[in-house]
C-alpha cells in the first residue's frame, strides 16, 4: 500500500458492491472503510466531508487527488484510469452507458423501493407492494431480453454488468425467482463464478456466500 493508493468507503448494499467488485476486477490497491450507514455512519463529520450527500460509496484517489461519490460515475473513472471494462469508443462504450444508467436510474431505484416494500416493511402498505413487484417483474423481463442473443450486456464483460449484477444478487430480497428468467439467471450465475466479483462481494465485511437460485 503507498499513499497513491484509493480510500474506499462503503458498506454491504448494491451500490457499495458495485464498487467493490470493480476495484476487485481492475486491480487496484484500495483501502476499504468500513461506513456502517444502518448505525449512523455516514453522518460523521469525517465521512460528510468526503460525500457531504451522506451516501456511501465514495472513493479518494490519492494517486490524482480525485474525490468522488455516486457509484457509476466511479465506475467509469475506475474504467478511464484503467483502461479495461469499459469500451474506448463506438458502439460498445454507448451499450454500456445504456445499461449503466438503465442501472442506475432504473433497476437499482426500483429494486430498492422493492426491498422496502416487499422484504422490511411488508404489509404496511399493499398498493406500493403491488406497484414495485409489478415494476421489478417488468425490469427483469427487459434484462432477460436484452441478454437473449449475448453473453453480456455490451460485447464484453463491462462496468455495465459490474453494476447490475450486485442488484441481481439480493434476487430474494425482490421477491425473484431467477428460474423464471433464465437469460439472467445464465449470466448471473456466469458472472459469480469470477474470482474479482466473489472477492469484491466480501467488502467490507463478510455476510456469507453468494445466494443460488
Ligand atoms: N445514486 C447513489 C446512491 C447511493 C445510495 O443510495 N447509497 C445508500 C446505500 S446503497 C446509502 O448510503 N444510504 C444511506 C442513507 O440513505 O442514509 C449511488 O449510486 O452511489
Amino acid at each position: 500500500m503507498s499513499t497513491l493508493d484509493i480510500d474506499f468507503y462503503t458498506w454491504i448494499t448494491p451500490n457499495g458492491l458495485k464498487v467493490s467488485i470493480a476495484l476487485e476486477e481492475f486491480g487496484l490497491p484500495y483501502r476499504a472503510h468500513t461506513i456502517d450507514i444502518t448505525r449512523g455512519d455516514q453522518f460523521t463529520p469525517s465521512y460528510l466531508a468526503i460525500n457531504p450527500g451522506a451516501k456511501i460509496p465514495a472513493i479518494v484517489d490519492h494517486g490524482t487527488g480525485m474525490t468522488l461519490t455516486e457509484s457509476s460515475a466511479i465506475l467509469i473513472y475506475l474504467a478511464d484510469k484503467t483502461g479495461r471494462f469499459l469500451a474506448k469508443d463506438g458502439p460498445s462504450r454507448y451499450r454500456a452507458f445504456e445499461w449503466l444508467i438503465w442501472q442506475t436510474g432504473n433497476f437499482g431505484p426500483t429494486i430498492g423501493h422493492a426491498h422496502h416494500f416487499l422484504t422490511y416493511h411488508a404489509g404496511k402498505a399493499p398498493f406500493a407492494e403491488e406497484l414495485f413487484a409489478k415494476d421489478t417483474q417488468r425490469l427483469y423481463r427487459t434484462l432477460d431480453a436484452a441478454l437473449r442473443d449475448r453473453r453480456y450486456l455490451s460485447d464484453d464483460y463491462s462496468i455495465a454488468d459490474i453494476a447490475i449484477w450486485p442488484w441481481v444478487s439480493r434476487f430474494e430480497r425482490h421477491k425473484i425467482d431467477l428460474n423464471d428468467y433464465p437469460e439472467v439467471r445464465r449470466w448471473y450465475l456466469d458472472i459469480a463464478k469470477r474470482d474479482a466479483v466473489q472477492r469484491g462481494y466480501r467488502v467490507p465485511v463478510i455476510t456469507g456466500e453468494i445466494p443460488v437460485p
